[in-house]
Order: structure tokens, then sequence, then C-alpha cells
């Protein structure tokens, strides 16, 4: 039985950061600058909407040995599962209407999952339009919901919640050009009684406060360390 530790890490009272490794990109000499740029942070989420390496299980193994904090799966798809991981965030794309996203591939990797030993953490992955196309968007094939519409995503937040999901994800996509509003994450975190990750575009320590105080409990940076590995400083 997968245990529930990181989920209670995610539960705890206090703001955190989780930094994103998309494995395409990192190689192991990369990894070790990055993680000691962001030794503050609290997570290490790693996957890709598209992948076109095979090396996750690479990039996981080299990263525990360089860190002890918890490495979280944010898999584009179920070919990501790796039992190297501590957890994994069960994505279920349930802004997007696109059945292979809700439920296909989850029941396709069930017993893969199952099998793995991970810690499942169910999670509504909801996508808000970032000001542009996004590798998300374009390869989940479903349409965003509005960036000016907080009341849809807060709808949405409500009804993945009283489905079960334990954690709610509003993504603009990775390298977007607009944030999640703060109007949004108010909505949505006044809705929802479990924990709210944020990510998506987000470049400055401005921007990370603004998600903190507008509700977020998790904010999400990838892009912008591959810029500029200050932002942890
Ligand atoms: C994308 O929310 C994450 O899935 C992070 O986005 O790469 O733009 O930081 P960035």
């Amino acid at each position: 039985m997968a245990s529930n530790n990181i989920y209670h890490l995610f539960k705890q009272d206090k703001k955190q950061i989780a930094t994103l490794i998309d494995p395409d990109k990192a190689d192991v000499i990369s990894l070790k600058k990055l993680v000691e740029a962001t030794a503050s942070a609290d997570f290490y989420f790693i996957g890709g909407s598209l992948l076109n390496e095979d090396n996750i299980e690479k990039i996981i193994l080299a990263l525990k040995q360089l860190t002890s904090k918890p490495v979280i799966i944010f898999p584009g798809n179920g070919m990501q599962i790796c039992d190297k991981a501590d957890a994994i965030l069960l994505l279920s794309l349930i802004s997007g209407r696109n059945p292979e996203l809700l439920i296909g591939q989850h029941v396709q990797f069930a017993s893969i999952l199952k099998n793995s030993g991970l810690e499942i953490i169910s999670t509504g992955y909801i996508l808000i339009d970032g000001g542009k196309p996004t590798s998300v968007s374009y390869i989940s094939n479903t349409t965003p919901i509005p960036n000016n519409k907080p009341e849809i995503a807060a709808a949405t937040a409500i009804a993945g919640t009283q489905l079960g999901l334990k954690c709610i994800y509003l993504e603009a996509g990775s390298g977007a050009e607009i944030v999640i509003s703060t109007d949004c994450i108010n909505m949505v975190k006044a809705q929802i009684d479990v924990p709210l990750i944020v990510g998506g575009g987000i470049k400055s320590k401005a921007q990370i406060q603004a998600a903190f105080n507008a509700g977020a409990d998790i904010v999400v940076i990838g892009n912008a360390l591959e810029k500029d590995l200050s932002l942890f400083d």
C-alpha cells in the first residue's frame, strides 16, 4: 500500500515551492547546478507534456543522489511512471473534455502504477489560458479556461474536489505569457479545502509572493530556472 507521506507534506500550513525539471533538458551536470541553486525548494517535480528522450529514470536517480527532497512525477502521460520517484501527481485534466486525459490513460496504466508502489496524489489539473498556445494545450488537445473567467475555474475545482481529487493544480502552461491571476487563485482557494498548486510562466519573486498571498500553497517554477538560477537566492 502506497504511503501518504508526500501528501502530508503538501498539507502543511506553509507556503512551498516546487522546482520543475524537464528530463529532456536536464543532464547530470546541469542538474547538480540546478539543485545547488534551488536548495531551498521543497519539492522537485519531474515530467513534461512531451518527452523525446527516454531518460526520466536516469534523471530521477541522479536527482536522488543530489537531494533528499521529495521527487514527484508530474506526468504528461503514463509512459512517465517511474518507481524510483517518491510520488506521482495523478493528473486528471478536468478543465478539458479529452477523455484520454480525464480517465483513459489512468485505466491503461492503473495496474502498472499500482505495482510501482509510488505514492499517488490524485490531482485535478486545470488549464487556464496563459496568453499563448502552450505545449500542454496543444498536446492535450483541450481548450484552456479563459483567464478572465475565474468563476469557471472555481466551479471546475469544486467539481474536482467533489469527485475526491486530493489536490488542485492551476496551470497556465510552461512558459505562459500571462500567469494565473490572483483573482483566479483567490476564487479557487476560497472554494476548496485541499492543497492548491499554481504554475506556468512565473519568473520573479514578486510573482511567487503574489501567488502565495492569493492562496497558492505550492508554486511551481520551471522555465525561469533555465534562464536565471538566482530566483531562489
Ligand atoms: C508548467 O506549471 C509548470 O507545467 C511550470 O511552468 O515552466 O513556465 O515555470 P514554467
